[in-house]
This record gives C-alpha cells, structure tokens and sequence, in this order.
C-alpha cells in the first residue's frame, strides 16, 4: 500500500473535485487578525469565515493563531502550512473543505515576545479570542477579575512575558499605544453572556492593576464587540482522522469535525476596520444580548444538562442521550416551559422553529459530541447556562424543575464517581476542590450543602434562596434513589 500525502499547499491539486479548497494566492495573505485559542471550535467558525473572505480577494485578514498553553495545533497544523480540513456532518452525508486562513501558528509560553511583537504590528486590527471560559481569569458567578488567579499575579509581575490572554492583550495595547499606533478591536468569541463587556471589565480592571492611565485610554479608545458564536464541533478522534484522509486522498493530522449548523451575531463596532464577514453569512447588529442570552441558556443550558445526565446514564453522545427514553421529552419542556419565558423578546425571531431545530441538532446521528466533553469546566458554565435562567425564574414564579435537575446532576457528577461505583475523569479548574466538598457526602442533603456554598459559582444570592436549595436537593435525592436514567422518564 503506498502511503498517503500530508496535506500541504503544494498537495492542494491532489484532493478530489468535490472538496472545497483556497483558490486564492495564500502568499499573498496578509495578517490582520490575531486570535488567542486556536482550537478546534475558532477553526470551524471564525476562520471558516474569514477564509471565504480571503477568497474573495480582500487579503488583508490572514489569521495568525496563538496557543497560550500547548503546541499541539501547531505541531500538527505546520508541516501542512496552516491548511486543515473541515468535514461537516450530518445523517445525510458528509462534506470537506480545506481552509487556508491560519497563515501563521504560535505557542505563547516558548516564545511571548514573538506574540507581543506581532499582536503590535500595526496591520493587525482585531484580536479574536476563543480561550474558553476559564480564559477570563475571573471568578464565574460575579465575572469580576481574579486579583489572586496564578497567572493575573504572575502577569502583573511579568508584563514582558505574559502567561493569560489578559495579559497578553494589555501588554500588546500598551506597546501599540507607545509607538503610536492605533488600538485593535477585541473580538471575543467565548460562550459568555455579554462576552465583549466582560472582556472588557477584565482587560480594563487588569490594566488599572498595572496603571491607570493605560486603563483610561483603554476605556476611551478601544473596542469590546460582543458576538454570540454557535457552532457544535466535538473533539476529534483517531477514527475521523482515518475517515478524513480516506475521503479526501490526503492525510491531515487535525481535521475538524463539524455540523452543517453555523451562526455568528455580531456587535458592529469595529474602529479599526475589519472583514466583511457579513456577505458570508455573519449578522451584523446593534446589541447582541437577546441572540446571546438565547443561545446560551436554550443550547448550551439544555447542552450541559444533557451532558451531565447523560453521562451519569451510561450514554456516551448527545445524540445518544436524545434517542434514551424520557430525556428528548424533558429537553422540550425544559426549553418552553423554564427557560423561554425568561429570554428577553427577539421581535420577528421565530422561538419555535430555533428550538425545534436545536433539538435536531442534538439528535445529529453524524456528530460523535461526547457528553464527557460538555461535562468539562461545569464551575464555569454553570453561572450563565443554568443558575442566572434559574434566578430569572425565581424572580417572575416559574417553574424551575428541570434546570434544578441540571444542577443536581453536575453536583452528582462532580463526585467522581458514576452510577456503577467507577471513576469518573472530572475535569475543571475547580476540580480539587469540588472533591474535597463532595467526599464522602452520601445523602443529597450533606452535598447540596456541601457545594453550594461556592460563592464563585452560586453567588450568595442562590444558598439562602430556600426555594432554590430545597428543590435541588429533592432532585438530587431523585436521581441518587433512581438513577438518571429513570429520573429522566420521571420528570417531564
Ligand atoms: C458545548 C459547546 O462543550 C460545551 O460546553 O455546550 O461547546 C457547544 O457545542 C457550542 O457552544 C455550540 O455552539
């Protein structure tokens, strides 16, 4: 058998007619935009944009993505020139295309000064950020800067040599402001509500930490859009690496796995210019709040309380989780009778048809999304996925039933332990901790009281809600008595 290629930009002729590919001169890319997080979801959202802009033939927006913690993507994406696949999934076949966005690859902790040196230049006009939630440094419930996160104070220390995105954005704006160019645009694309404000409060409260002056001028001069991002993309495995190379004729050793789903609302403020995403399918409006509340607590609530039920009944996928008895149902009435009556009002949207279709999302047999990985980093998804839908219910009488379900579930599932007594690889920032709490609590009520006391997840607001407390624990003595499969078929 003779071996197959390495993707690459002069193997590009070798893929089959029916893969999509840059037609545009790459060489000729200029880079314009500089993204912290170069993981799988930027590279089937942003940069899939930014491709089909570059191949219209403005060249101005070359992505140079950074890792801040390994280099794993540039090991792997380098040899291949920055090109990647992008297969996009569904029940009714598969698609591939290449993209050719990423004209350069960095890992922040070999060489910070190479990525302060080109996050200077002057060309670049938009800093993009996927660096997850955990990225923000910031305590979840309140969203105020960690003063006391390892790489804040590390940071402030080390202002040439950052550890955190923070770190590495103010450095890089104060550097631009020396030589007298003109600030970047902040772009964050992370699953927050309010993601371009939060940023902000982070990047501007760091600065203030360092001088007051730099604080100012960045509250004056630059700027924050928010956006909501939304396109489900789970991690890939060895077998769509092989499925990859067998459909497209050439080996790539990081393809991305995808659903034909892709949205991306966008706050329009951008002083420094920026691509015209928008004839590629990006909604430019005035304030993206309701889109991003929306998406947040309808996908990503129901995402995450799949994710921890689902785990707990033995179901590796969400679209496993969907097909099990009970829990299609209780996603449903979850997402009309909890969650919806708390969204601000999207005038001319069509509620119905966005669930319905989120629904079918989940149920896209195509997509291996792992409930494992959804489980990650519940301390920082909790906050904006579940427990501010259940604030908002609190405060207008709702039924809060199944969200309290959801939290009950991740309290469940942090204990390390699955319905069958084996290990479960909890991970999270706060998983140490979460251990600590939850040892040896055996009843719900000693581990509701265990865990809600985290004020940097509940707030102080939710432990002395009577309400509240009292129906997690009644759910989670539920699922410790039946199970989560059966209480799954209880609920609804
Ligand atoms: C998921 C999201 O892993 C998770 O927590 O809920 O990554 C989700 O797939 C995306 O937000 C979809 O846009």
């Amino acid at each position: 058998m003779t071996e197959t290629a390495r993707l690459s930009n002069t193997k590009l002729s070798h893929l089959p007619g029916d893969v999509e590919r840059p037609e545009y001169d790459r060489f000729q890319t200029k880079i314009g935009i500089v993204h912290l997080g170069i993981g799988a979801f930027h590279r089937a959202h942003q940069a899939v944009y930014t491709d089909s802009v570059l191949a219209s033939g403005d060249n101005n927006w070359g992505i140079l993505g950074v890792s801040l913690r390994s280099g794993d993507t540039r090991d792997a994406l380098e040899p291949q020139d920055g090109l990647y696949t992008v297969a996009t999934r569904s029940g009714d076949g598969d698609s591939f295309r290449v993209i050719g966005s990423i004209s350069g690859l960095m890992v922040a902790p070999e060489n910070p000064t190479s990525v302060l040196d080109a996050m200077s230049d002057a060309a670049v006009r938009i800093v993009s950020l996927t660096v997850t939630e955990k990225g923000y440094c910031y305590s979840p419930a309140s969203t105020a800067l960690d003063e006391a996160h390892p790489d804040i104070v590390h940071d402030l220390a080390n202002p040439a040599t950052p550890k955190s995105a923070i770190g590495f954005i103010v450095e890089a704006i104060s550097r631009r402001r020396a030589k007298g160019a003109d600030p970047f645009t902040l772009l964050s694309c992370d699953n927050l509500p309010a993601n371009g404000e939060t940023l902000r409060r982070v990047v501007t409260r760091f600065a203030a930490l360092r001088d007051s002056e730099l604080a100012s001028y960045i509250s004056e001069k630059v700027a924050f859009p928010s956006t909501m991002v939304d396109r489900i993309v789970p991690a890939t495995t060895e077998a769509d690496r092989e499925m990859t190379a067998e459909a497209t004729g050439l080996t790539d050793a990081w393809p991305i796995m995808t659903e034909p789903f892709s949205q991306w609302v966008v706050e329009d403020h951008f002083p420094s210019g920026r691509p015209a995403w928008e004839k590629f399918g990006v909604t430019f409006v005035k304030d993206v709040d309701a889109f991003e509340l929306m998406k947040l607590r309808l996908l990503n609530g129901s995402h995450s309380t799949l994710a921890y039920l689902g785990y707990l009944a033995g179901h590796e996928t969400v679209s496993d989780v969907m097909k099990a008895p009970g829990f299609g149902a209780l996603i449903e009435s979850m997402m009309d009778e909890e969650i919806s009556p708390t969204l601000p009002p999207l005038p001319g949207f069509d509620l119905t048809a966005y669930k319905s279709q989120l629904r079918k999302r989940f149920r896209n047999p195509a997509l291996r999304h792992r409930t494992w990985q959804i489980a990650m980093d519940g301390s920082q998804k909790l906050p904006q996925r579940l427990l501010n839908t259940i604030r908002k219910c609190i405060e207008s009488e709702l039924p809060f039933d199944r969200l309290a379900l959801g939290v009950a579930a991740w309290m469940r599932y942090v204990t390390g332990i699955d319905e069958k007594g084996n290990e479960i690889d909890v991970r999270d920032p706060l998983a140490a901790e979460l251990k600590k709490r939850a040892a040896n609590k055996d009843n719900a009520e000693e581990l509701v009281t265990a865990l809600i006391g985290m004020d940097q997840i509940f707030g102080r607001d939710l432990p002395e809600n009577e309400a509240f407390v009292q129906l997690v624990k009644a759910q989670l003595a539920k699922l410790m008595r039946f199970g989560a499969a059966k209480t799954a078929t209880q609920i609804v």
